[in-house]
């Protein structure tokens, strides 16, 4: 059975286009409570790690740049069918092929700078949700 929480971090293009009260209202309007919730900035180590299952992809390299080039707003999301609905919410990985109306499509400039995460299984929001936060950040 799904579990009702999902792990999300609004990317750094997303802090530097001045876009996160936008798309956490976005967030909070389709129905989804925040758990837990901090503006946070990667290290080079972090951002491996978060990736670490892309490690041998070729963008790997500037992946982890970017996504270590300043902070993001990382967040713990709750909302029945949390994983597949966030997921829809945002869209595609390639925001040239994301639905209207998505996340992706309304701020995302390109595949590389994607505007958003959103965890892709309830196993991995699991484990992403614990990289970020401890338990007494968690509400
Ligand atoms: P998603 O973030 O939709 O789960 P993913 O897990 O396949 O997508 O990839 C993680 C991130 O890596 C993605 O948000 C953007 C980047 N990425 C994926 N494929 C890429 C590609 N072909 N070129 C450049 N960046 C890519
Ligand atoms: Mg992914």
């Amino acid at each position: 059975m799904a579990t009702n929480r999902t792990f999300t971090m609004l990317k750094p293009d997303s802090v530097e286009k001045g876009n996160i009260g936008a798309i956490l209202e976005k967030i909070t309007a389709s129905g989804f409570r925040i758990v837990a919730m901090k503006l946070t900035h990667l290290t080079t180590q972090d951002a491996q790690a978060f990736y670490e299952v892309h490690n041998e992809r070729p963008f790997y390299g500037e992946l982890v740049e970017y996504m270590t080039r300043g902070p993001v707003v990382a967040a713990i999301l709750e909302k029945d069918n949390a994983v597949e609905d966030f997921r829809t919410l945002i869209g595609a990985t390639n925001p040239a092929d994301a639905a209207e109306g998505t996340i992706r499509k309304l701020y995302a400039a390109s595949m590389g700078e994607n505007a958003v995460h959103g965890s892709d299984s309830d196993d991995n929001a699991a484990i992403e949700g614990a990289f970020h936060f401890a338990g007494r950040e968690m509400f």
